[in-house]
């Protein structure tokens, strides 16, 4: 048996970092299930966002499709190819769930976002309020999973110009953002190269964020 100590860091309230929070060989299967759902049909590909050039990661979403020119959810990508979005697999869901559960929330999850950061991969400060209202008020968590190198994560509050706290999310943290956190602005200035465990044979790195519509 293969014995592993999470640790569990609240950020803020609802704000909860589960550290070292899976095994090395389930590290390594979900990296082989990002590579493999990315490769699909409707796989990975470089969002074009509004207002802004194209982003540095590349995405796959999985349930429903995070239009990047609209901020909307939807069943298609017709943002970009047009092709029916892929399904989010049930062990997927149940590792969201568990997540949530230890971080002391629920989370009923139907949506999944892959990002895959390469080397100069950084994601700008944003808040997630593209789910429904509802979610969002009742501080339904968003749950995520990081995986290969070590990410320079900045949460900060509710407004743009709230100080941000700077946090490193390593390969086999989960990181768990709602009740009164659900809001808070955060985003990821870089990616640490060459931090990702051996073991894993990737460069680079995945975040896996599940959302409940
Ligand atoms: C804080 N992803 O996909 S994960 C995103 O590492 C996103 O890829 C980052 O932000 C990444 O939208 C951060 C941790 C995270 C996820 C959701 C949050 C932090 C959050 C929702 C609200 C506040
Ligand atoms: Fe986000």
């Amino acid at each position: 048996m293969v014995v592993i100590k999470t640790i569990a860091v609240e950020i803020y309230p609802g704000a909860i970092h589960l550290r070292s929070y899976l095994t090395t060989e389930e590290q390594q299967s979900l990296v082989q299930r990002c590579i493999e759902i990315g490769g699909q049909r409707a796989g990975f590909y470089t969002p074009a966002v509004r207002g802004e050039a194209y982003m540095s990661i590349a995405m796959v979403c999985l349930g429903m499709h995070w239009n990047a020119k609209t901020y909307k959810y939807e069943a298609t990508r017709s943002d970009h190819d047009g092709l029916p979005v892929q399904e989010l697999p049930e062990d997927l869901k149940s590792l969201a769930r568990r997540a949530a559960t230890d971080a002391g929330m629920t989370i009923s999850p139907d949506i999944s976002l892959i990002n895959h950061y390469p080397q100069a991969g950084r994601l700008g400060l944003h808040q997630d309020k593209d789910e429904r209202p509802e979610t969002i008020e009742t501080g339904i968590p968003v749950v995520s999973i990081s995986l290969g190198d070590s990410a320079k994560f900045r949460i900060g509050g509710t407004k743009r110009r709230d100080p941000v706290k700077t946090i490193i999310l390593e390969s086999g943290d989960a990181f768990v953002m709602g009740g009164p956190s659900r809001l808070r602005y955060h985003g990821v200035a870089g990616i640490l190269h060459g931090t990702a465990p051996t073991e894993l044979g990737i460069q680079g790195r995945f975040s896996l964020t599940f959302r409940q519509y």
